[in-house]
């Protein structure tokens, strides 16, 4: 809705700075993470997730991904330690893609592509009043990404797929409750972390990430669902396959990534 951008040959990546400067700021995202170049941390405290309660409202497709959106009225499903001074709320989580046999990851460890990243956006309610004003603050946000590789099928990602058909076209939602994301968390969170952006427009450099080393797994099969979905809506023309929705990775111009593990 109302969104010029994408990823496509005349609205992708390459094209975004036109409208937004900030593409060529100094804190973009994502980056190639390199292993050994990133500096070991003993003070980064282990990542806490309390994911207890089952906040999760609706399933949706905003033309560029799909989004499982949660209540963040009060502080039910929330992250802290690592690097983040303060507890963050889980607003929603997306994934990006890529075609068939491609790579679809934002970050990438040492050029390697992962098939897909999902990412868990989290906002600083403790300093801000809504997600709006912590998306523009430069310690506004907190994301988790999660590499995904192709490997045995995922009981938890099932609930998400089989949603997939309700919200096949741009701007469709179906009711999504109850779902508990850590059933997608593999097991260590060990992590690298680095301050970055948004990787969509508005690409503000609001962005404390957290990326685990850990990939989880899914099968070809359910990774080929989300290709099931369109960029498109239902009454326009042209179909395009929801696929490659990533932004590759962009100058670290001198950031340091820092490591939790050895
Ligand atoms: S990401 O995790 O860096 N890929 C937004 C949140 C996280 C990332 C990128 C963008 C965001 O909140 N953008 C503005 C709000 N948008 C959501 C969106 O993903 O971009 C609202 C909308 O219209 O649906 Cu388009
Ligand atoms: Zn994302």
């Amino acid at each position: 809705t109302g969104h010029h951008w994408g990823y496509g040959e005349a609205n992708g990546p390459a094209e975004w700075h036109k409208g937004y400067p900030i593409a060529q700021g100094s804190r973009q995202s994502p980056i190639d993470i390199v292993p050994g170049s990133a500096v070991y941390d003993a003070s980064l405290s282990p990542i806490s997730l309390f994911y207890n309660n089952c906040t999760s409202v609706n399933i949706t497709n905003n033309g560029h991904s799909v989004v499982v959106e949660f209540v963040d009225i009060d502080d039910r499903s929330v992250i802290q330690g690592g690097p983040l001074d303060n507890m963050y709320r889980l607003k929603q989580f997306h994934f990006h893609w890529g075609g068939k046999g491609c790579g679809g990851s934002e970050h990438t460890v040492s050029g390697k592509i992962y098939p897909s990243e999902l990412h868990l956006v989290h906002w600083n309610a403790v300093k801000y009043k809504s997600f709006g004003e912590a998306a523009a603050a430069s310690d506004g946000l907190a994301v988790l990404g999660i590499f995904l590789e192709i490997g045995i099928e995922h009981k938890g990602l099932h609930q998400i797929t089989d949603a997939m058909y309700m919200v096949k076209f741009k701007g469709t939602v179906a009711d999504f409750k109850g779902f508990n994301p850590k059933c997608l968390l593999p097991l260590s969170l060990d992590f690298w972390t680095y301050p970055g952006s948004l990787t969509t427009p508005p690409l503000f450099e609001s962005v404390t990430w957290i990326v685990l080393k850990d990939p989880m797994f899914l099968s070809e099969k359910q990774m080929g669902k989300f290709r099931t979905l369109n960029f498109n809506g239902e009454e326009e023309e042209s179909r395009r396959r929801m696929e490659n929705n990533f932004r590759p990775p962009q100058p670290l111009k001198g950031r340091t990534v820092r490591a939790s593990f050895r």
